[in-house]
């Protein structure tokens, strides 16, 4: 039985779909703080209503379903952690805990736990950022996964709970809608497209971020799963990259599909927060350990979101 904590977020419901295509929809539990609004993530599977921070809860659940893998994605992303540090730090931390010791006691035999590019900071080298190399986080939620990283790679090394990470770039999917990430603007841009509206960007034209199609990141995560442990050299989360772009690049790649296509530059505080962050990524670790390649690229990508998003349009006109 699988586990996916957080399975209603932005990654965590397409996670959970491609999980029960892979074992079967009974086979993997969809748990969240609220329920599933997504018909295919509601109807294709059990879920659970769980609070992370709830550790009876997460004890029931575990006697009830015996769980062999655990997808811990819950947490506060940076933007909104910014507004709420505390709360932001409690539940990105002790909900890390929660689970670690859950596994551990009940002797689950591979956790997954998302990193992030945020726990690269100011000082850290911007141009292909190695895996290794000076990280000054200044957001919890950069500070959070920073010792989120440190604590599972020390779970791992000291009582061999086998857990396995990955620091993500900013991902960009159309399924569901991401929350309070910096890099959500990547997301909201081809929904304002699609409906013919002007685009306001919260960062600047020329802000370059690592960014990755939300297909590569599942690819990613389960080709990262699925490697035989052996394979594993990294403890604390592996870099991952598959592109970088800036907020004026999506927009002249949205431009090619539907031509009349507005941006204007707003950009609050989120931009200070991107300008944190590195512009690319070496991922080489990733690529030798367990063959590390993204499908996806800015075109691609603005692509295949364009078409699903008119079809999922076209679908939605036609059932009602
Ligand atoms: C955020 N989407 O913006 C997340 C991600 C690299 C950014 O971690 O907070």
């Amino acid at each position: 039985m699988v586990l996916v904590i957080g399975a209603c977020g932005q990654l965590g419901s397409e996670l959970t779909l491609e999980l029960r295509n892979l074992y079967g929809g009974s086979n993997v539990v969809a748990a969240d703080i609220t329920a599933p609004k997504q018909a295919d993530l509601r109807d294709s599977g059990p879920f659970e209503k769980v609070d992370v921070l709830n550790t009876g809860v997460l004890a029931e659940l575990a006697s009830k379903y015996n769980f062999t893998q655990i997808y811990h994605l819950a947490a506060v992303l940076s933007a909104t952690g910014e507004q709420n540090p505390k709360f932001a730090w409690r539940l990105n931390m002790d909900g890390l805990f929660n689970v670690l010791d859950l596994a551990l006691e009940r002797k689950v035999s591979k956790i997954f736990w998302p990193s992030s590019i945020a726990v690269f900071g100011p000082n850290t080298p911007r141009q292909d950022t190695p895996q290794y190399t000076v990280m000054d986080p200044n957001t919890v939620y950069g500070i959070s996964k920073q010792a989120g990283e440190r604590w599972c790679a020390y779970y791992f090394e000291k009582y061999g709970l086998d857990v396995r990470g990955i620091r993500y770039p900013g991902l960009v999917g159309y399924k569901a809608l991401p929350g309070g990430g910096t890099t959500d603007y990547a997301v909201d841009i081809y929904h304002k497209a699609l409906k013919g509206k002007a685009f306001e960007c919260f960062l600047n034209k020329d802000t370059y971020l690592p960014m990755m199609y939300m297909p590569d990141a599942i690819k990613a995560t389960l080709d990262l799963m699925h490697a035989p442990a052996e394979q594993i050299t990294v403890r604390d989360s592996y870099n991952v990259g598959a592109m970088s772009f800036a907020p004026q690049e999506i927009a002249a790649s949205i431009r090619k599909h539907i031509s009349d296509f507005e941006i204007t530059y707003q950009p609050d505080y989120r931009q200070q927060i991107a300008a944190s962050w590195p512009q690319s990524i070496d991922d080489s670790k990733a690529q030798q350990d367990w063959g590390w390649q993204p499908a996806y690229n800015l075109d691609t990508m603005t692509e295949d979101i364009l078409l699903n998003l008119k079809k999922m349009k076209t679908e939605h006109l036609i059932a009602h």
